[in-house]
């Protein structure tokens, strides 16, 4: 079964579906066998690779130690055509919609186009929302575009959809990583509501009360990174 259908039985039968985020720009490559086999005795789904930017970690390199150590399968979160491996089971060929920056809704697109083609990787068309999440984050700062005030809801909803109708198979909300505070319940909902399309919500997720919630709302894949940065047990003690 291809990771899109496995998304798609999950959330038609109201699965709660848990990405743990690994920026190699944030990880220890020497201390990733210990931080994958406590993420594998958590509930997690899959492992989410990929940052906005790679200056500590070769990208191809990480994700084939996170493929030695891993029985998850890997789903890239790129930040760039430079994260591309086919190591990955999965790639979220992610565009940034509620920004006006080319190079992040097709530019980055155009240059991994042709490594994608020899790749036997799947790839899946998603639309990325930043959202305001109450503090500047990376990705605002390299992307260079302004996220949706969580407020506006009908500019997300529009986004999404007009998302949706380009014939992108995901909808991803972000706060960024480390956000201040997540998206809102409220603001997750009017968005679901308004798509067919899965749902991914991440960025500023820290307890387990939170993912309930989200997932509540309307969130079908749940991505959490820095708490378990911070607190490598965290899904241990549900
Ligand atoms: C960032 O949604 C991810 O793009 C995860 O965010 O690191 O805040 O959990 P956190």
């Amino acid at each position: 079964m291809s990771i899109y259908q496995d998304i798609l039985k999950k959330k038609k039968e109201n699965k709660l579906i848990i990405a743990a985020l690994l920026d190699p720009d944030s990880e220890d490559i020497e201390l990733l066998k210990e931080r994958i086999s406590i993420l594998e005795r958590g509930s997690i789904d899959y492992i989410f690779v990929g940052g906005s930017t790679t200056w500590k970690n070769d990208f191809t390199e990480f994700v084939s130690e996170v493929k030695k150590y891993s029985s998850l399968p890997i789903v890239i979160f790129p930040g760039s055509a430079n994260q591309i491996s086919k190591d990955a089971d999965a790639l979220l060929f992610l565009s940034l919609v509620s920004g006006q920056n080319p190079q992040f809704l097709i530019g980055e697109h155009i240059k991994a186009a042709p490594a994608l083609k020899g790749m036997k990787i799947e790839v899946i068309p998603t639309g990325y929302l930043l959202i305001d999440g109450g503090n500047t984050t990376t990705v605002e700062f390299i992307s260079g575009t302004r996220p949706i005030p969580q407020d506006k809801v009908e500019i997300a909803k529009s986004i999404a959809y007009a998302s949706e109708l380009l014939g992108m198979k995901l909808i991803y909300l972000d706060c960024g990583s480390g956000a201040k505070m997540p998206v809102s319940n409220a603001l997750i909902k009017s968005v679901k509501d308004y798509i067919n399309v899965p749902l991914i919500v991440g960025g500023g997720i820290r307890d387990i009360e939170k993912i309930k919630e989200k997932h509540l709302a309307g969130a079908d894949i749940i991505v959490i990174g820095s708490v378990l940065e911070d607190d490598p047990e965290f899904l241990l003690r549900d």
